[in-house]
């Protein structure tokens, strides 16, 4: 058996280079924060997360399983295997000697050795530190960073845990999985439906960056409102700077059977509102604009006002990084956003990455879509559904 510890700026950093050197059945057997020292040990350095892991440690490894599956060493073979067997690598032949049991006395000894080294690890690191884990959290502590959860929330979702649960509640994962998904769930606020009112012209706008899927998700909730729930629906759009993003939308218009118009200046808005103030629900398209534009959103903006919009749903990609989408809702607040909506949740591998906005934007979440399909690849926002979705919890789909 051979220990090694490794060191590194971020979990994630240190959990990639536990599996670049030790492969996927590598047993994580203690993690801690380090604070390094400077000039002598005088002054305070950064802090980093040390690892001590072990390749043949007779205990079940604490990296995702989804690494232990798809492993193979570099160098190996690179190749496509295309149906032939995988060739037995270090990882696959440790997994085969677990299957059969060596029972030598020596063996034996080796085993009680490392379970009594193993104990003794996750005694320490129950109680010490604060960047020191239990087993059940550390596991859940790793399914949080793959749902592409930053690696901050999930200290803190996981430490917020750590102080919540008592001593036996640490062996229920699934009470644990709940846990988090209650803690999820409180940072997201769901708007609810566009709300229409009896003999009232709502007013309801789409806006952000481009090809996020907004003249797609006007046409889902066109569909939606006027086909199903039978409301009169009109529609207005702003982007004549694409070409054929008019076209776009009136073949949407024309499919559906819906009014249509095209302006060009604040002043059409405003007039072609009011032509449609007999209808139950008025959607804007608005042409795609970059955040950093600052004119642009100005330009928008002016539009928005013109228009007297009741409600300005920011339309986001569920695909992008969580530092964009911040960054993103930052810049179109200035053109008065009231909601959110999340988009092509059906192209994201986790769904982590959309929390920091939740939280940071204050905006509440109106609509999910997963999907091209108009008008069925909607779905309207639910908070313990999203945050069940974060966690890829059993049985949760959009
Ligand atoms: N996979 C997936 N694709 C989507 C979804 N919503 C929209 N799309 C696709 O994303 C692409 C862009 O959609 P649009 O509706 O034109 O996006 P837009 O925001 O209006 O784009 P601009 O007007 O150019 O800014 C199209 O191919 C859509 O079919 C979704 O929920 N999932
Ligand atoms: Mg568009």
């Amino acid at each position: 058996m051979e220990l090694h510890t490794y060191r590194a700026k971020s979990m994630q950093e240190a959990l990639s280079l536990v599996r670049r050197e030790l492969g996927p059945d590598a047993a994580v057997l203690h993690t801690r924060e380090v604070q390094l020292r400077r000039f002598f040990g005088c002054l305070r350095g950064p802090t980093q997360i040390e690892i001590t892991a072990g390749r043949g440690v007779n205990v079940p490894s604490r990296l995702p399983l989804d690494d232990q599956e798809n492993f193979m060493p570099p160098g190996e073979d690179d190749s496509p295997t295309y149906g032939r067997p995988r060739p037995a690598t270090p990882a696959s032949l440790l997994r085969s000697t677990r299957e059969r049991p060596d029972n030598t006395p020596a063996v034996q000894e080796q085993i009680s050795d490392l379970q009594a080294m193993v104990k003794e690890l996750c005694k320490r690191s129950k109680g010490t530190g604060a960047g020191e884990l239990p087993e059940e959290l550390f596991h859940l502590f790793t399914s949080l960073i793959d749902a592409d959860v930053s690696e901050e929330l999930a200290r803190e979702l996981v430490d917020r845990l750590r102080h919540e649960v008592r001593g036996g509640e640490l062996r229920d994962p699934l009470m644990l999985q709940a846990r988090i998904a209650r803690m999820i769930e409180a940072d997201i606020r769901a708007a609810g439906p566009i709300a229409l009112a009896p003999g009232k012209c709502r007013v309801a706008a789409l806006v952000g960056p481009t090809g996020v899927g907004k003249t797609t998700t006007i046409a889902k909730l066109a569909a939606n409102f006027h086909l199903k729930e039978k409301r009169r629906v009109g529609l207005i759009t702003v982007d004549t700077y694409r070409i054929a993003a008019v076209e776009q939308l009136r073949t949407y218009a024309d499919i559906i059977d819906l009014p249509m118009e095209v302006v060009s200046t604040p002043k059409e808005m405003r007039q072609a509102v009011g032509r449609m103030s007999d209808m139950d629900l008025v959607l804007i398209d608005t042409a795609g604009r970059s955040p950093k534009d600052e004119v642009r959103l100005q330009e928008l903006k002016a539009f928005l006002t013109e228009a007297g919009t009741d409600e300005v749903h920011l339309v986001l990609s569920s695909v992008a990084a969580w530092r964009t989408l911040e960054q993103t809702a930052a810049r179109f607040a200035t053109v008065g956003t009231t909601a959110l909506i999340l988009t092509k949740l059906d192209e994201a591998n986790g769904l982590g990455n959309v929390l920091p906005v939740l939280r940071s934007s204050r905006l509440p979440l109106s609509y999910l879509t997963d999907g091209q399909n108009v008008p069925d690849d909607i779905g309207i926002a639910d908070s313990a559904h999203l945050a069940k979705l974060v966690l890829g919890m059993e049985g949760a789909e959009v």
